[in-house]
């Protein structure tokens, strides 16, 4: 071999391995791909959790060197460096997209420094499968520092939906990742109104702190401190809020961008994971937003010029590329809490054959609020020009399987606020009392019908028996809860089958606040919805609905999982309780759902639960028996330190033991999980399905190069 062949063949490795280097991400997952009514696909994910850092050592020298932001495990959000809880180190996590049939099988390996860990599928209903749920404490128990749990169950109802981290405050510190189910073009009601429907077009839009999530909350909680976030990042990406002029060379982070064609008609997917009190309104400049679907359900379409997201909410939106090649920018502006902080953050949508670079104009707080229609906007009635709500939205199709008009079967009045009450998590009643300490140290407690949802010890859908009876409660077993903190295993019985509406009330009392509420295991109609005075109480809902004032659409209403309810209002959901398990029914801002706002719904009896899986993880309390630690060589009398047992008694539910009525969860009592296998035989379970789709090491991109690299040696041999 001559020299210059040698040469020429080192040329072309070293062209090949710095290509290789140069792809900065992980190539798609096999099922991500056209779906097309083909055979299901059963898809293999691993997710590793564990607590790592933005603007890390694999990040180089980003932002300086742009291209070194998008390096494998550089996670670089909005150049602020911070602790994050990450999967397979990205934020957000692996994007899950398959077509509707395949199974997802998810092992979840927790490397948290101890702490426990579960993964929600934000949207998927689980019918059947209440275990697969990922609730730590009602479905299943924290998954173990050190231990993988596998997720596994089929992707039947199709749409934008997401996955995150049900645990602690994981969610907020980058715990959460996109989950698409599409359908084929020939199922697909919507097919007709766009082109394309691609990959890259998921906008996954998250409130984001300056540090970890469990730090902001305790020193909100116990200092004083805001519970406001910092920024907001899209895809991962965003800047300081500044505007561009004002930015230090170090702030000028990459952003997300969005590219296309001009004369197609796309397809975007939008999904808020929104952590403190922060609705997003997004807008596209120059074009407007054909919204065509919400949390995975077709609606009419409906254009409009922005969107506001709350927590939790997913909107779908074909976007017309019918302006001149050029780049955009979409605007993301922070509502309610963020006025203070002005916080906002911009993307680029750009269009083919334009120059990389960023849309002219700079962009401020002030003018991420556009003029024109706007869909979901905060605390308004239905019957505004500009200001559409969902509820005034209506469902794409017709379905003649439920009577909606009917009375309901069971009717709920669930009214809440922040109330001023000496929460023992928060204020000691002896020595810190909520109006003994000064006025930013007030913790007020976000809670429903005055109780606060207390996770049992042990999850009610696997170890019931492990439960005490008592643990759970409702309105009707706990007394004085205005005058003293309620805590308890908050649950409402609801037999299989019913026609369940639910009445939510912001009372709107303490805080101006925007609270969007999200259903685990269904989806639900909302049929109604309005602002009725900055106050509200629950007696005046009431007054208003015995005497014929609450209008309900109860022909087409908008199918949803996650809605807003208006500050001094109410939203009315109605849903089929078809599907047997404990499902929570919670406030999805992240400070409110973990210090207890939220329900769980039992929905039909203990016999109707399908079996719990073979070997399902279990945990709970431990008390030694008597006998075990007998021993006569120590003094036997118990000295227990006063303050401590008295002011955290965990043992019991922390209303008056004494006051407790009997259960007043009607039908069967909430014990005896076994009582009828061959009813449970008839729940249907995990089908296996074919094809084990193989991992795809190789981007199609390199093939290129080597036939090139492969073509010039063979001439010159
Ligand atoms: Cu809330």
């Amino acid at each position: 071999m001559h020299t210059t062949e040698l040469f020429f063949i080192t040329i072309c490795l070293f062209g090949f391995v710095s290509f290789s280097l140069a792809i900065p991400q992980v190539p798609a997952h096999d099922c991500q791909r056209e779906c097309d009514d083909g055979p299901a696909r059963r898809c293999d994910y691993h997710f590793h959790i564990e607590y790592y850092y933005t603007m890390s050592k694999a990040c180089y020298d980003c932002p300086y060197k742009l291209e070194d932001c998008d390096r494998h495990h550089c996670i670089a959000a909005d150049g602020v460096e911070r602790g994050v809880v990450s999967i397979n180190r990205q934020i957000p996590g692996p994007s899950i997209q398959v077509c509707q049939g395949d199974e997802i099988v998810v092992d979840v390996t927790n490397h948290l420094r101890g702490e426990g860990s579960a993964i929600h599928w934000h949207g998927m209903h689980m019918k059947g499968l209440p275990y697969m749920d990922g609730v730590p404490l009602i479905t299943q128990c924290p998954i173990s520092p050190a231990s993988t749990f596998q997720y596994r169950f089929v992707a039947d109802n199709p749409g934008t939906h997401y996955y995150h981290s049900h645990s602690g405050f994981q969610r907020s510190d980058g715990a959460f990742g996109s989950l698409i189910v599409r359908q084929s073009r020939l199922k697909d009601p919507l097919s007709s109104l766009y082109d394309y429907d691609l990959p890259e077009h998921v906008i996954l839009v998250s409130d984001w702190l300056s540090e970890l999530g469990l730090a902001k909350f305790v020193a909100h909680t116990h200092g004083g401190k805001d519970d406001i976030p910092s920024s907001i990042i899209i895809n991962g990406k965003g800047r300081v809020s500044k505007p561009k002029d004002q930015l230090e060379l170090q702030e000028m982070m990459p952003l997300a961008v969005f590219n296309v064609e001009k004369g197609m008609r796309y397809r975007f997917r939008m999904i808020s994971n929104g952590i403190l009190d922060c609705p997003v309104t997004m807008s596209i400049d120059n074009h407007t937003l054909l919204i065509i679907a919400s949390d995975g359900n077709p609606i009419q379409p409906v254009e409009v010029d922005s969107l506001v997201m709350t927590s939790g909410e997913r909107f779908d939106f074909v976007l017309k590329a019918d302006q001149v090649a050029s780049s955009f920018w979409i605007r993301f502006r922070g509502n309610m809490d963020w006025n203070s902080k002005h916080i906002f953050q911009t993307a680029i949508l750009r269009y083919e054959n334009s120059p990389e670079v960023e849309p002219d104009g700079i962009v401020t707080y002030e003018t991420t609020n556009i003029n024109g229609t706007v869909l979901n906007p905060i605390n308004y009635a239905p019957g505004d020009e500009w200001h559409l709500t969902v509820a005034e939205l209506t469902a794409f199709t017709l379905e003649n399987e439920t009577d909606w008009t009917r009375e309901p079967d069971r009717k709920f009045f669930l009214a809440y606020d922040f109330n001023a009450v000496d929460n023992w998590l928060y204020h000691d009643p002896e020595h810190y009392p909520i109006f003994g300490v000064e006025n930013r140290h007030r913790f007020f407690t976000p809670q429903i019908n005055h109780i606060s949802l207390r996770m049992p010890s042990s999850p009610p859908l696997s170890q019931l028996d492990s439960l005490a009876p008592d643990s759970f409660c409702n309105e009707s077993t706990v007394i004085n809860c205005k005058e003293k903190h309620c805590a308890c295993s908050y649950t409402l019985h609801v037999p299989l089958g019913s026609l369940v509406e639910v009445i939510l009330i912001d009372e709107g009392v303490t805080f101006d606040a925007t609270h969007p509420f999200h259903l685990h295991g269904s989806s639900f109609r909302v049929v109604a919805m309005k602002r009725v005075a900055s106050q509200v109480s629950v007696n005046e809902i009431r007054a208003m609905d015995e005497n014929g004032f609450i209008q309900r659409n109860l022909i087409d209403a908008p199918i949803k999982d996650t809605v807003a309810v208006p500050d001094g209002g109410y939203t009315v959901i109605r849903f089929m309780a078809t599907n047997p398990g404990y499902w929570l029914l919670h406030c999805h801002l992240e400070f409110h759902s973990e210090v207890g706002m939220g329900v769980i719904f039992k929905i039909g009896n203990d016999n109707h639960l399908p079996p719990v899986p073979e070997n399902f993880p279990t945990c709970g309390n431990w008390f030694p028996s008597q006998s075990s630690t007998a021993n006569k060589n120590f003094d036997t009398t118990v000295s227990k330190d006063p303050d401590i047992s008295t002011a955290f008694d965990i043992t019991g539910p922390l209303v008056d033991e004494n006051e407790l009525l009997a259960l007043a969860l009607d039908a069967s009592p909430l014990v005896h999980l076994n009582e009828d296998q061959n009813e449970k035989d008839n729940v249907p379970q995990v089908s296996s399905l074919a094809l084990k789709a193989s991992s795809r090491h190789f981007s199609l991109a390199l093939y290129p190069i080597i036939t090139y690299c492969l073509f010039n040696l063979c001439l010159r041999l």
